[in-house]
């Protein structure tokens, strides 16, 4: 098959550990959010079409920071993941204050992508963080990852069951172009809406 969309040209424009040094800009944004592992620093080089843009890990728990990164119609911030046992219990504190902080303060930002694992999808602190981000009135859209690992039939199922409880939901695998393309679309949308 052949595909002849445009890749996000992606560039990565500085990380900050807490809220206060965040990159001021005057574009739009909007923020990957999940679990640790759930492949968001992943997403970020599929839709770039590079492979160390973001880092991404087997271990969960890389990103630790909020890491902005600029396309042509505003910035995708990739949030630190939740859910990682090994993270010290100060950094947690840490993020406890500084998420609902960003969500609360932060003009630029426009709505989120929640990604979570279709193996295993909307775990408990997903519904969480999506109740987060519905109470500062940012709109969120699921965003079923890893679609790879799972039968066409259980994709199916996943998705009918995600979106009766979420809304229309994406599906997305680093394997599958026409997932890459879709993904690329919303975001676009989503920035320069
Ligand atoms: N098979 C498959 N593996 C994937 C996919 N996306 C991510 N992975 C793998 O999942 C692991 C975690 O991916 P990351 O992108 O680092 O996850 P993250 O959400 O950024 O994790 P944190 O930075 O800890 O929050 C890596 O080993 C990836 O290679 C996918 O679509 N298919
Ligand atoms: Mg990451």
């Amino acid at each position: 098959m052949k595909f002849n969309f445009k890749y996000l040209e992606l560039k990565f424009v500085e990380s900050a550990a807490e809220f206060d040094q965040c990159l001021q800009h005057d574009m739009q944004e909007i923020a990957f959010v999940g679990a640790s592992n759930a492949g968001k620093s992943s997403a970020i080089n599929a839709i770039s079409n590079q492979k160390k843009l973001a880092k991404t890990s087997k271990t969960p728990g890389k990103t630790k920071l909020f890491n902005f990164f600029k396309a042509k119609f505003g910035y995708i911030v990739d949030f630190p993941g939740y859910g990682y046992s090994k993270v010290s219990k100060s950094q947690k504190k840490d993020w406890a204050k500084h998420l609902p902080q960003y969500f609360a303060l932060r003009n630029n930002l426009v709505g989120a992508l929640l990604f979570t694992d279709v193996r295993n999808p909307m775990r408990e602190l997903d519904l969480t963080m999506y109740e987060m981000l519905a109470s500062y009135g940012l709109p969120t859209s699921i965003v079923l990852t890893k679609t790879d690992k799972v039968s066409k039939e259980e994709l199916e199922a996943t998705i009918k069951k995600i979106s009766d409880n979420y809304g229309a939901c994406l599906s997305f695998s680093i394997k599958e172009n026409s997932s890459i393309e879709i993904l690329i679309k919303e975001i676009n949308e989503l920035l320069s809406s």
